[in-house]
């Protein structure tokens, strides 16, 4: 852990004003976060305007292909000496406003901190973590190619509540059979039900669909949200209790690119759970993630 990284009065960032001139992202309706609120999801048609959405998918493309050939060391500061090919996939995936100003002041900007603030009616928020959820064409090798398994986000994160959502913009068109997320509605009432990593079979092998192979009555309980076709620009989302997948993409030639970014309740403290986008960042137990890695973008 280095010296600087540790977070100290004075390198504490305040809120110093969000990234300006994102006028291409709309602001939610008040249908929109009643709709939120009962099923824990809400698609947020035209969230950004199209020609945002096309730089956003240029920026993106070019972070993953930075990180990828190397050129970008973020995988090796992040997980050194990772030799597992998904967890460096995995790593490279996340955090890209570290790599990217484009993305950084998207992921702080007020327009989609507002949004946030919004439907989860909290204030102060704080950025958790930006990723991109890239599922190549059918054929793809790649972990993220496959169906991602039924989870809820707030498990697998050392916030020590669950009061966050993410927002996730379909950067590119996303048709149904590309692996549109869905969700359990109204399933952002459970309790956190583990880690998506966690789920296992009987045998103690992966669960190949997560949480509803080990609690399948989720299926009987909720119904799951349609798979939309996603117009560039479009979003969703959707509380870190609520359950959510996604299938396999199953197009030949599109690839599916989406970019997700995180804000929490400002007040969450860090737990101390290891995970990659905090580790060794110098945050405190039990403290607020008061450190200018996870900045106020609304208060
Ligand atoms: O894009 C996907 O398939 C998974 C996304 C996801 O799990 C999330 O946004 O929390
Ligand atoms: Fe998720």
């Amino acid at each position: 852990m280095s010296e600087t990284s540790v977070a100290t009065r004075s390198n504490v960032r305040k809120f110093a004003g969000a990234p300006a001139g994102f006028t291409q992202i709309r602001q939610v309706t008040d249908d929109e976060v009643a709709f939120f609120e009962k099923n824990g999801w809400v698609k947020l048609e035209g969230l950004l305007a199209p020609a945002l959405a096309g730089e956003l998918l240029k920026h993106i493309k070019a972070v993953i292909g930075a990180r990828a050939s190397g050129k970008d060391r973020y995988v090796d500061q992040r997980a050194p000496g990772t030799t597992d090919k998904n967890i460096a996939e995995y790593v490279a995936s996340t955090n890209l406003r570290e790599s990217d100003t484009f993305l950084d002041e998207m992921a702080r900007s007020y327009e989609m901190a507002e949004a946030s603030a919004r439907l989860i009616k909290t204030r102060p928020l704080r950025l958790f973590a930006d990723s991109v959820f890239h599922k190549p064409a059918r054929g793809g090798e790649g972990f993220f190619s496959r169906a991602t398994p039924w989870h809820q986000d707030y498990p697998a994160t050392p916030l020590d509540r669950a009061n966050d959502l993410q927002i996730w913009v379909a950067a590119d068109e996303i048709t149904p059979e590309m692996g549109c997320l869905q969700y359990l509605s109204g399933s952002h009432k459970l309790p956190p039900m583990g880690k998506g990593s966690a789920m296992r079979l009987g045998d103690g092998s992966r669960a190949p669909n997560g949480a509803t192979d080990v609690y399948p009555w989720l299926l009987d309980e909720f119904e799951i949200s349609p798979a939309f076709h996603m117009k560039p620009g479009d979003a969703l989302a959707h509380h870190s209790l609520t359950m959510h997948y996604s299938q396999e993409n199953m197009s030949a030639t599109h690839d599916r690119w989406a970019w997700g970014s995180r804000r929490m309740d400002a007040r969450i403290a860090y737990n101390g759970a290891p995970n990659h986008r905090t580790d060794d960042r110098g945050l405190v137990l039990d403290m607020p993630f008061d450190h200018p890695d996870f900045p106020i973008v609304i208060d």
